[in-house]
């Protein structure tokens, strides 16, 4: 109690002090009308143009000192062009920030108060209302217009000769599936995958693979992702669990991958994992797909590695992978008998070949007896 009173008598104090403060204050600034303002004017005055430099030797620093931490250059087609905009935008804003700043802190230091000076009344100015509204609304509609344009171009449908990669996001790494280069042998002109359904996934078959559909027979699996430098890749993006989102920064590639259905993208890469290490003379640079989608607790592990290489090295690759299904025979009982021969034909004959009469069910064995896939 007694604290009480002390703190609340003392507030009071303060009170009575900062009134007679006040008080005193406006009778000084009564007797001498005329100078009310002090030598705090010329102060302020000359605040403003060192603000401004210090401002702009900051801002300037800064763009330096954070420049490592941009994303690295693009190294593919449209990254270029998307870079290009950006930059081109960076370059307008930059320009209006340094115009306008340097108008705003000067004027405070050239028109201060001064007694013999009175401030013009100018209400209006029909050409200078023209030419602020004219100009940013020509600079905005350029900017917007080519990055529509852009967009357009990033957004379009894949080549139809686009190596296909799927990509497939879970809590907590990529599932990379191909379709695989065999379609000459299941009737087909061109690498398709395989369709896939959410209710056929185990702990072997990922992704779901329905081997009801003969495009599946040839498809593959792979802990990395590979592809041709030069060609159109389109990848087909989708997630099991979660969202979760496909970024390849060096490819300026950025897209969600939603449970339930199927996103895209496509991107043709420009230069080789290769000609990459030997450029920036790091035996070690990886091109990377990371998650850009907080996903749960392993989200910050969600890294796949990616290779580009010479379209000559990535077919080699490609024709000596195995199909998940020759790697995982017990899934040709899910095969429908018509088409089993065609699965046969693809895979090969293997030692085991199962009975067509084997029932799904007992074809999975428990998970560590089966002999498991490329991941
Ligand atoms: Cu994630």
């Amino acid at each position: 109690m007694t604290t009480a009173i002390i703190i609340v008598s003392l507030l009071l104090i303060l009170a009575i002090l900062v009134t007679v403060f006040r008080v005193q204050l406006l009778i000084n600034v009564s007797k001498k009308e005329n100078e009310t303002v002090g030598t705090s004017n010329k102060v302020n005055a000359i605040i403003f143009p060192i603000f401004l430099v210090l401002g702009f030797a900051g801002a300037i620093w800064v763009s330096f000192y954070s420049d490592p931490y941009l994303l690295p250059e693009a190294q593919s087609i449209h990254g270029k062009r998307t870079d290009n905009l950006f930059w081109i935008t960076m370059g307008v804003i930059g320009a209006v920030f340094f115009a306008t700043h340097i108008l705003l802190f000067w004027f405070p230091y050239k028109y201060q108060f001064k007694k013999e000076r009175k401030a013009t009344f100018y209400p209006h100015n029909n050409n200078l209302e023209i030419v602020w509204t004219v100009i940013p609304g020509i600079v905005l509609t350029v900017l917007v217009i080519s990055g529509w344009w852009v967009w357009r171009d990033v957004m379009r449908d894949a080549p139809k000769d686009a190596t296909v990669v799927e990509l497939v996001g879970k809590q907590f790494n990529w599932i990379v599936r191909y379709p695989g280069d065999k379609q000459a042998l299941i009737g087909q002109a061109s690498p398709e995958l395989g369709r896939y359904d959410y209710r056929l996934i185990d702990a072997v078959n990922e992704v779901g693979i329905d081997f009801t559909d003969a495009n599946s027979f040839d498809d593959f699996m792979s802990t990395e992702i590979r592809i041709p430098k030069g060609k159109p890749v389109l990848l087909k993006i989708h997630a099991r669990d979660v969202l979760h989102s496909v970024f390849m920064p060096h490819f300026r590639v950025k897209m969600d991958a939603v449970p339930g259905m199927q996103t895209r993208f496509w991107f043709v890469p420009e230069k080789t994992t290769a000609e990459m290490r030997a450029e920036l003379n790091n035996p070690n640079f990886n091109y990377e797909l990371a998650c850009t989608e907080i996903c749960g607790r392993g989200h910050f592990s969600m890294r796949t590695l990616i290779v580009v290489e010479e379209p000559e090295d990535y077919a080699k690759w490609v024709a000596a992978k195995k199909p998940f299904l020759a790697q995982n025979r017990d899934y040709l009982s899910q095969v429908p008998a018509n088409l089993k021969e065609k699965a046969l034909k693809v895979i090969g004959p293997g030692e085991d070949t199962a009975p067509a009469e084997q029932p799904a069910a007992t074809a999975a064995l428990p998970l560590g007896t089966q002999p498991v896939a490329n991941r």
